[in-house]
């Protein structure tokens, strides 16, 4: 599919495969992350963080002499973080920057210390002592919801974050259904665990009178207001510079307590402080994702055609609220989302979100979405298995079609253009599904057990102002700008507010300019991650960056367009309407010039202008929002073969495809690259990672020795094919797709699983991260019966 747009490429334009341009100071050593920065007189931050994971503190004893170089939450002139959300039952809770008389998770920050060195900062904490009353812990959503004291939050009613109920036509549909499935199934708590942490240096800028505030941050202009309200500061007196960052996937697109700490600091001192987060710190009390607990009835008739669904879903929010999201768009995601590509009529669905005493819950690639694959493709499985259809059969029955798009699904999702049971059969076909279903029953492999997964699901990308209100933040608009400017030798910079943290956008929005203005993209720069020169934008998350500034990039670019010609025309002697630009050529019938003679004209011998020349000038701001702001639907189907050692539990991941749909690409090599890297770090969901917390709220990972995450050697290799319908919403067809390769490899992995092991009779696996002792103890139990 991918070769019907090959022809009238550019080798530089939308659809190239373009090498990278900001490879080559990554593979140089050559990037610059907040711990390469050095300043003089800096200080380096480190904190001390709770050992218990609920309790009053009703002391922090700080040494004398050393007093000068800690500081809590009394002398912290900041205010608490708050965030607030629109939606109906939700309590907000605030959030100190230190703890404020309460700690409320194990890892909570209660005290911070400054030195030279981040080992002296860590010498004058070990000085550092505090005296708590400890308060019963809830470990779970079930102990959370059976407290009748002692509430999470001193002004809270029970432990509940919110409540969010859909109930679409269910009963009436339910009544028609021939077959029920019931399903539990849950998705494990875990971390994100980036290349680097959380990292942030702050200092006073005193020719600009402004607070500088450098961090690993997915959202620059989020952070400038979130500091400016925080610390009471004025928009103005904050600069927020996001420099290279080393993986962010959602960890970085909320405030950090320790960004506020830093900022304060640099504010009240008037000199550079950093914190950089160490992995023990990241497993223990950094953000944590992904736990969702589900309660699945799939109400269908004989052939599997789903007609109504009933679930219940629980996650396991965390102590706090994350600003600006809050907690709210887990829960609202989840129950928006939980339909997926299917076409259902009747849905009835509670989607809670409790407090618990565990690190604040934080939006992960995929929000919501993971989960939500992992619920409803695991009941399809069930649906396919109570009738004796195969499971593909049984999606079949359920995907919308191709003809029915664009289509409006029972939560209100428009879905605007593609064919998701082509993805499926394609998907099956490279998987070679009718060999592999003959190999199953004839020979197994190597006395393994082979098993066949399949998921198929839709990344609502690019969201707008509605979709954003409707989760309860109505505060992140639906747009972006984009700054161009031609410069005096013809050669481009573009500004964008968006942050580029490993997506490649230096290179695929270089393209996008290419692709109208024609220069060469070694001569195109982009600035981006600095609210000191960037227009304003709410960052990079939920796929939205292509989509929105890079359409922002398209406009802008096109703006240039009739300035270019006027100029050009003008200087061959003829009329604009008689020239047209190509490559970076404006041509008529007798002549041409280029861009670059139409710069040095316009800044350096502006006496060759024509006398009634736009003032506007070779530079633009063009602000962006597609034609519908509920966002575009990029889908996918994956599909694995896996073969799972009966004596020793262990799963091979014999074959990976992926057959996806992100509209027209931009660049395929950055497309391929996001869809393998989040594909690993599904697999991480689905068989490795996990953050466990005992019966006191101590977490049971702490050291990348007890938490696994997938490397090299656990990527299997992964088939990519792709097809390219365009987006009737987006500027030129493209749709997000940077957090889809993370959504289904949990459904396709327990899929394929529980395929191999029901070879056996051996009971289904419904949670992640699926073990070989989880494995061993399936098969032991179907030998023991
Ligand atoms: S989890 Mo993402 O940064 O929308």
């Amino acid at each position: 599919t991918e070769q019907n747009h090959q022809s009238g490429i550019k080798a530089q334009g939308i659809g190239a495969r373009v090498p990278r341009k900001e490879d080559f100071r990554h593979l140089h050593g050559k990037g610059n992350f907040v711990a390469d920065f050095s300043m003089p007189g800096l200080l380096e931050v480190a904190f001390l963080r709770s050992p218990v994971a609920h309790a009053n503190i009703s002391q922090i004893n700080v040494p004398e002499h050393l007093s000068a170089m800690v500081r809590t939450r009394e002398q912290l002139d900041a205010l608490d973080i708050r965030a607030d959300s629109t939606l109906p039952t939700y309590q907000p809770s605030s959030q100190p920057p230190l703890a404020a008389g309460k700690v409320r998770f194990v890892g909570e920050p209660i005290a911070l210390a400054f030195a030279s060195t981040r080992a002296e900062a860590e010498d004058i904490l070990e000085e550092v002592s505090v005296d708590f009353v400890e308060l019963p812990v809830y470990t779970s959503p079930t102990t959370a919801d059976q407290a009748v004291d002692h509430f999470m939050h001193d002004e809270w009613e029970n432990n509940t974050f919110l409540s969010l109920t859909i109930d679409k036509d269910f009963e009436v549909n339910a009544a028609q259904a021939e077959v029920v499935v019931h399903r539990t199934i849950d998705l494990s708590r875990h971390c994100m665990v980036p290349m680097e942490g959380k990292a942030a240096l702050a200092y006073w800028d005193n020719q600009a009178d402004q607070l500088v505030l450098v961090t690993s941050t997915q959202v620059p202009h989020m952070i400038r207001t979130a500091i400016a309200r925080f610390l009471k500061l004025d928009q103005e007196q904050v600069r927020v510079i996001s420099p290279d960052v080393g993986g962010a996937f959602g960890y970085k697109c909320v405030l950090q307590q320790e960004e506020v700490c830093v900022a304060w600091l640099a504010k009240t001192f008037r000199r550079p402080f950093r914190y950089i987060e160490d992995r023990r710190e990241h497993l223990i009390a950094g953000a944590n994702t992904r736990e969702h607990h589900y309660e699945m009835t799939a109400y269908a008739d004989k052939n599997g055609k789903l007609l109504a669904l009933d679930a219940k879903i629980t996650i396991d929010g965390g102590a706090y609220s994350v600003w600006p999201f809050t907690i709210g768009l887990e829960p609202g995601q989840a129950v928006g989302n939980l339909p997926g590509p299917y076409d259902i009529k009747g849905y009835r669905c509670v989607s809670r979100c409790v407090a618990t005493n565990k690190p604040a819950f934080v939006p992960y690639r995929g929000v919501a979405r993971t989960g939500v694959c992992f619920a409803i493709e695991l009941t399809m499985n069930a649906i396919a298995k109570e009738i004796g259809r195969e499971p593909w059969e049984v999606r079949m029955e359920n995907l919308v079609k191709a003809d029915q798009m664009p289509y409006t699904n029972v939560t209100n999702k428009h879905f605007d253009s593609g064919d998701f049971p082509a993805s499926l059969e394609r998907a099956l076909e490279m998987l070679n599904i009718n060999a592999r279903r003959e190999q199953q029953r004839t020979q197994g492999d190597r006395g393994k057990l082979l098993g066949v997964g399949v998921a198929t699901y839709t990344e609502q990308a690019a969201h707008g102002t509605s979709v954003f209100a409707a989760w309860g933040t109505p505060i992140i608009p639906g747009f972006d700008q984009a700054f161009v400017r031609i410069t005096p030798d013809g050669g481009l910079e573009i500004r964008v507010g968006v942050h580029s943290h490993g997506q490649g956008m230096e290179t695929t929005f270089a393209q996008i300019a290419h692709e109208t203005l024609g220069i060469d993209i070694s001569r195109i720069r982009m600035l981006h991650g600095d609210t000191g020169q960037t227009p304003f934008s709410t960052g990079t998350y939920a796929s939205r960056s292509l989509v929105m500034s890079g359409g922002a990039v398209a406009k802008a670019c096109k703006t240039l367009v009739p300035r270019l010609l006027k100029i050009g025309a003008h200087l061959l002697g003829t009329n604009e309407d008689k020239v047209k630009l190509e490559g970076t050529d404006i041509i008529s019938s007798t002549g041409s010039v280029s861009i670059s003679d139409v710069a040095s004209a316009w800044y350096l011998n502006p006496q060759l202008l024509p006398a009634d020349v736009d003032a506007q000038g070779l530079e633009a701001t063009v602000g962006y929002r597609p034609k519908s702001d509920g966002g575009c639907f990029t889908y996918a189907t994956h599909a694995a073969v896996v073969a799972i050692d009966p004596d020793m539990g262990s799963v091979e991941i014999l074959d990976y495809v992926c057959v996806e749909d992100c509209g027209v690409m931009v660049n395929p090599m950055v497309v391929e690259g996001q869809t393998i890297g989040g594909i690993v770090q599904g697999l991480g969901t689905a068989m490795y990672e996990h953050s466990p917390y005992d019966e006191l709220g101590q977490p049971l990972a702490s050291t990348l020795a007890d938490y696994m995450i997938p490397g090299a050697a656990e990527a299997p290799k992964i088939r990519i094919d792709h097809f390219q319908t365009p987006s009737p919403h987006t500027e030129f067809g493209a749709k997000g797709m940077g957090e889809g390769g993370a959504i289904a490899p949990p459904a396709v992995i327990l899929g394929a699983i529980n395929d191999a092991l029901s070879r056996i009779g051996a009971p289904e696996l419904l949670h992640t991260p699926v073990t070989p002792r989880d494995i061993l103890g399936a098969i032991n139990k179907c030998h023991a019966e």
